[in-house]
């Protein structure tokens, strides 16, 4: 059972007990020592306070790549009584207004290279270079809000099968329940390691693995904006990097560039996002002698709930509920199903879903559990073994990629009448993105031309790798599109 006091403010749980001297946040570049963090999270704090009337509850969003300046804004607003609104750097204008409109927030803090999209969207914007010109005019003493363990602290979003975006909404507690549970208990990580990884702070994955589990333990984590299996290899090498967050991907491409061998120094790799296939956490073994630690979370639940390390590991398995959670295998109607039947994977624990302003909170808890929407089974050593998504998306390198939001990018162009996305397999990214596209009839649009055109509305990582012209779509008799026949096509 983890209790916390009733007030708290997580961003002070975190900052506060470590030593100032100690190193906190590295760049290829930079160092930042948790003293530097602190004093920068309370200019900005200061800045949103005294410059921009910020009060508490006031929500903040986030726009910018991996670096300590996006940490700061973090703590900052923590600090302040605000609420982060976190959203990945490769949003587009279009994704970007929908996180606005649901999220509504007071001002929006945007690193000066990603502004225009975010332009668009109307939210009043302070860009990085004048936010750290006022941060420099500020004495960097702020004392935290005393906000509540159960106020929302974090708007994280995750999109539907549907596309529409969804808010989930997280308490300062949870922030310290991930650290308590998954990072105490599974990664175990020490005062003396050293964190990277690859996936982007607005992903629950990538705050928890680069920025809350080393600031529990008063280790340090090394932020990189951009890099290739390559560069990342030989920066984990060069830095003596001890503790990995990246997806399966991300593996498998290490491996494949041969330079697995420049993580063999590392204590920790942790790989989430997708079902890590069993052959790449054998080949990564013999490669580099690191039994990478597999795990599933959700955006909902905040981080991963069933995970395995060391010993405990059975390769092909995702693991057993982390300490903290409990999980189970339901049938359609909540039932337990027995050992070794697939089913519809619940868990419950110190977090949970919670969604802003949105119906399908029903749906996502049920009877007290959070159906995650994966079909799993559970084997006789209470080991849980992932089948499939139970929806439809379509989960490529990592992100979770909704077929209806391609689909509209798709039909937007002029040649397009009728499109429909899936998932097809691919040995690169687990799956890709395909579409089925009807053209106008008397046009004949060029894949690459619709390519671009999708990378121009939605985040490029969402665009459609395949993609073949056909003359209609299978459809049922009430004119619903039949998906399930065209994923069959492509697999
Ligand atoms: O969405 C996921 O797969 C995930 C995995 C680990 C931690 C957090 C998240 C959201």
């Amino acid at each position: 059972e983890l209790t916390y006091p009733d007030r708290l403010n997580c961003a002070s749980a975190l900052l506060d007990p470590v030593d100032p001297a100690r190193r906190c946040l590295l760049t290829t570049t930079q160092s930042w020592s948790y003293g530097d963090l602190r004093r920068r999270a309370d200019q900005v704090a200061q800045v949103l306070v005294e410059d921009f009337g910020l009060v508490p509850g006031n929500r903040v969003l986030l726009r910018a790549p991996n670096t300590p300046w996006l940490v700061a804004c973090w703590f900052g607003v923590v600090k302040a009584g605000g609420v982060v609104v976190s959203t990945m750097p490769l949003l587009r204008a279009a994704e970007l207004a929908k996180v606005c409109a649901l999220s509504t927030p007071s001002l929006a803090l945007c690193e000066d290279r990603l502004l225009d999209e975010l332009t668009a969207t109307g939210t009043a914007v302070l860009e990085f270079s004048e936010l750290i010109r006022r941060c420099d005019g500020k004495t960097g003493e702020f004392t935290a809000v005393d906000t509540a363990a159960d106020d929302v602290v974090l708007l994280a979003f995750t999109s539907g099968t549907t596309g529409s975006p969804k808010a989930t909404m997280h308490f300062h507690r949870d922030l310290l329940a991930i650290a308590d549970t998954f990072g105490r208990h599974v990664l175990r990580a020490e005062a003396e390691d050293l964190f990277t990884g690859t996936p982007p702070l607005a992903f629950t994955f990538g705050l928890g693995g680069l920025v809350i589990f080393p600031l529990r333990v008063g280790a340090a984590s090394l932020l990189v904006e951009r890099a290739s299996p390559t560069e990342l290899a030989e920066i984990i090498a060069a830095h003596g990097v001890s503790v990995v967050f990246t997806a399966p991907t991300a593996y498998r491409a290490v491996l494949a560039a041969g330079v697995a061998d420049k993580l063999s120094g590392v204590r920790r790799c942790v790989s989430a996002g997708e079902a890590l296939p069993a052959t790449v956490w054998q080949d990564f073994l013999e490669a580099t002698g690191v039994r990478i630690i597999e795990g599933i979370g959700a955006t909902e639940l905040l981080h991963i709930f069933i995970s395995a390390a060391d010993g405990d590991i059975r390769p092909g398995a995702t693991g057993r509920p982390v300490p903290g959670f409990e999980a189970a295998v339901l049938d359609a109607e909540g039932r337990p199903l027995p050992d070794g039947v697939p089913g519809r994977l619940a868990v419950r624990g110190p977090t949970g879903c919670r969604y802003l302003a949105d119906e399908r909170q029903l749906e996502y808890v049920q009877d007290g559990w959070n159906i995650t929407g994966d079909t799993y089974l559970r084997d006789a050593e209470g080991y849980y073994w992932y089948q499939a998504r139970s929806d439809d998306m379509i989960i490529s390198a990592g992100y979770n990629i909704a077929p209806a939001e391609v689909e509209d990018a798709l039909l937007a162009h002029p040649c397009v009448a009728e499109c429909a996305v899936v998932g097809a397999p691919d040995e690169q990214r687990g799956m890709r993105v395909h579409a089925f596209v009807v053209p106008v009839p008397g046009s004949s649009p060029e894949v690459v031309a619709l390519q671009e055109f999708v990378k121009q509305r939605i985040a490029p990582y969402k665009y459609p790798r395949t993609m073949e012209f056909v003359a209609e779509l299978p459809r049922t008799a009430t004119g619903k599109l039949q998906r399930f026949a065209l994923r069959e096509r492509v697999s």
